[in-house]
């Protein structure tokens, strides 16, 4: 057979080759079998030296072309099967956008955190500093400064979790306040804040105690702050907590770090004040302790108290939980159990 014709069959062979191809890992062996050195095309071309001055550049050229052809031929191949490729996978991939969607369950805070966040907003809203400080704190800025010295019975009642002689976890935010006073610059004006977060006690748990439990404390110190502050402030408190309706009143207590040191009962928010379950039939619910800020306690923190006075406050978010959603035991707030959690959900 001339070198002609074994190009033409080849050519013929390579074409039905490539046509026949079904996808494109197959159809680039047969590119790399076909146009490759060790090709068919360049193994014909060998016979060449066999040939004439004339043919030879004849049959080159006619070999090239068939080389053109193939390429050609093996370009359109692979945009087709590619083209193929990509219909079909775009087939499987179909959404079907009427297929109902799968509810994604959102969680929700915690109920204290909603209670503590929507206390932080009233005091923010009177113009109010969120002080946050360390739950692990010394002996001196839990106890000391605050007018509790290493041998006052009162301790007792708060003694707590010590971490070593002088370290333990704070038995009130009080420690904050501490840590507040003594950086501040009444220069710059009034000092107005509020200390929300855990705070520890060596209890036995009940269920109305709770080794670990919230508190929010505020402080005010300025210069003539005086005790009738304290009530205008925590009367509108209240009523931002309980409503329009609500009244307060003030029976005197007792505090280490405040003098006059008051309990503070808001009229109840069930029964307005004529007795029910939840006021125990007294129309009143203790809600506050609070006072005048011990002048001992400004001294310690570098505050001269002939010249500033102030009043302070401590309030249990837990204790509102359990109050405003009848929740009778105190370990609800703290054993994770989504039964219980989930029901605080606000929104869905
Ligand atoms: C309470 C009751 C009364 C209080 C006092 C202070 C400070 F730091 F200013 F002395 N902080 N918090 C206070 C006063 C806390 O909790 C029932």
């Amino acid at each position: 057979m001339s070198l002609q014709a074994q190009l033409e069959a080849l050519k013929a062979d390579s074409l039905k080759k490539i046509q026949e191809a079904l996808e494109l890992n197959g159809l680039n062996e047969i590119r790399v079998n076909l146009l490759g050195k060790k090709g068919p095309i360049t193994e014909v071309l060998r016979g060449m030296k066999d040939l004439t001055a004339e043919e030879r550049p004849k049959i080159g050229s006619f070999a090239n072309e068939i080389k053109s052809e193939l390429q050609a031929a093996i370009e359109a191949k692979k945009a087709e099967l590619e083209a193929a490729a990509l219909s079909k996978a775009l087939a499987a991939e179909t959404l079907d956008i009427t297929l109902p969607g799968k509810p994604i369950s959102g969680g929700n805070s915690h109920i204290l955190t909603q209670i503590m966040e929507e206390i932080e907003d009233i005091f923010v809203g009177m113009g109010y500093q969120i002080v946050e400080g360390y739950e692990v704190e010394s002996d001196h800025y839990n106890f000391e400064r605050m007018n509790l010295p290493k041998d006052h019975p009162a301790r007792d009642m708060q003694d707590t979790f010590y971490i070593s002689e002088d370290i333990l976890v704070r038995t009130h935010t009080s420690p904050v306040q501490a840590r507040t006073m003594e950086k501040h610059d009444f220069s710059k004006g009034a000092l107005k804040m509020i200390s929300p977060g855990k705070v520890f006690r060596r209890d036995t748990d009940d269920a109305t105690h709770s080794h670990q439990f919230h508190q929010i404390e505020g402080l005010v110190v300025d210069k003539g702050i005086t005790m009738a502050d304290l009530k205008g402030t925590l009367q509108a408190v209240m009523q931002k907590m309980f409503g329009e309706n609500r009244s307060i009143r003030l029976r005197p207590s007792y505090f280490p770090f405040t003098e006059p040191s008051v309990e503070v009962d808001v009229s109840c928010f069930k029964c307005g004040g004529a007795g029910c379950n939840v006021c125990k039939h007294t129309g009143w619910i203790e809600i506050l302790g609070a006072g005048m800020v011990h002048p001992r306690v400004l001294e310690m923190s570098g505050i001269d108290s002939t010249v500033y006075t102030g009043f302070a406050f401590g309030l249990g978010p837990d204790r509102v939980a359990m109050l405003r959603y009848g929740v009778n035991d105190i370990r609800n707030f703290y054993l994770n159990d989504q039964r219980f959690l989930q029901q605080f959900k606000t929104k869905e």
